[in-house]
């Protein structure tokens, strides 16, 4: 989406300017070639920070915000169908009006945004399924069209730097249970995926802060540290554990550490800052989670997770 530079409406749509040459290029290859244009396209980041809207509602299909843009004799009431027409506009100007679309990626993460949780997130693909099953299309690209949903699990090692949503966009956790539903059949049934097969999660044990205060400073390396292997998206401004007291926001630091070695007691050091706990320390919407085993871990008969 961001070969565009800013327009009001779809039709002013056009590439950059800084890269329009290399994209006619482009699309003079795929013409010659067959391939189609594939778009990759975040409704949730278009809608606040490229359009500006305080309100998300436009980002969805199923929008009951009436706001509404007007170009010519189009109405758009949504931003996906404004999103697509604008690309199409562009490659329009550029001489290929059929130049098929494809959607690359699309989807809405659950953590690390603002608007960003599940219950948007089910909406937004409820909304975006029914859209697609209607086959009607955008004003420009009438008909079916293919997307490729982003994505089927969150990657907790994704680059983050553009926001910690990036590590959240996956439509199961990573425990292999879905967040919410959605029918990929297309049916608009109200249903959850299937649960991923044959995960198996650690036992249930945590790492948390001891609550001893004699050093802070140290504490907070350690907590820097923690934070600086494990996943702590989570914990940054906006999502899910932002508003846990700081002593907590430890505990989640140490606990992602300790998971991320596969609970191994070692990494519930932290210079006898750390203790390992039976009671999940979750708290609402904040979870501290439980690593899973990967394929090459095997169980040992007292439960220790040995390396093979
Ligand atoms: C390539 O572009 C030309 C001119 O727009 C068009 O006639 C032709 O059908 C296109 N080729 C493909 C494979 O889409
Ligand atoms: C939204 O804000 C960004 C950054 O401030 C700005 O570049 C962009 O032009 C704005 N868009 C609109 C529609 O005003
Ligand atoms: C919109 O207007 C254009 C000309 O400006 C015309 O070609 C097109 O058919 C119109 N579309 C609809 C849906 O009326
Ligand atoms: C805290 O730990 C650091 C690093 O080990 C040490 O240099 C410092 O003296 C300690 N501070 C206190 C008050 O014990
Ligand atoms: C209430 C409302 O504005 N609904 C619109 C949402 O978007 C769809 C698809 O563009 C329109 O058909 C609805 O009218």
């Amino acid at each position: 989406m961001d070969v565009l530079k800013f327009a009001k409406v779809p039709s002013d749509a056009d590439f950059r300017d800084d890269i329009k040459e290399p994209m006619l290029e482009s699309l003079e290859e795929f013409n010659q070639t067959g391939a189609s244009f594939v778009l990759c396209m975040f409704p949730i980041y278009f809608v606040k920070d490229v359009m500006n809207y305080t309100n998300i509602e436009f980002a969805f299909c199923d929008n009951d915000s009436g706001l509404e843009v007007q170009d010519g004799n189009v109405t758009y009431t949504n931003v996906v169908e404004l999103m697509i027409d604008s690309v199409a506009w562009a490659i329009k100007k550029a001489g290929y009006a059929n130049m098929k679309i494809v959607i690359g990626e699309i989807g809405w993460p659950t953590d690390g945004y603002l608007h960003a949780n599940i219950k948007n997130a089910e909406r937004f693909h409820k909304g975006l399924l029914k859209f697609i099953a209607s086959e009607k299309g955008t004003p420009l690209r009438p008909g079916s069209i293919d997307i490729y949903l982003h994505s089927l699990s969150d990657e907790n090692k994704f680059g983050h730097k553009s926001g910690a949503f990036q590590r959240h966009w996956g439509i199961y956790e990573a425990d292999g249970n879905p967040k919410y539903k959605i029918d990929f059949s297309l049916q608009d049934r109200d249903l959850y995926p299937t649960q991923a097969k044959g995960i198996v999660k650690m036992p249930n044990r945590w790492c948390v802060f001891n609550r001893d205060r004699s050093n802070m400073t140290l504490v907070n390396k350690n907590y820097e540290l923690a934070c600086k292997i494990a996943d702590c998206t989570p914990l940054e401004k906006g999502a899910s554990c932002d508003k846990l007291s700081f002593q907590s926001k430890i505990s989640y630091a140490f606990n992602a550490y300790f998971q991320k070695y596969k609970q191994d007691i070692k990494f519930c050091d932290f210079n006898g800052f750390g203790k390992i706990v039976t009671t999940n320390p979750s708290v609402e919407n904040s979870e501290f989670p439980i690593e899973i085993l990967a394929f090459q871990d095997q169980p040992d008969k007292n439960g220790m997770i040995l390396r093979v």
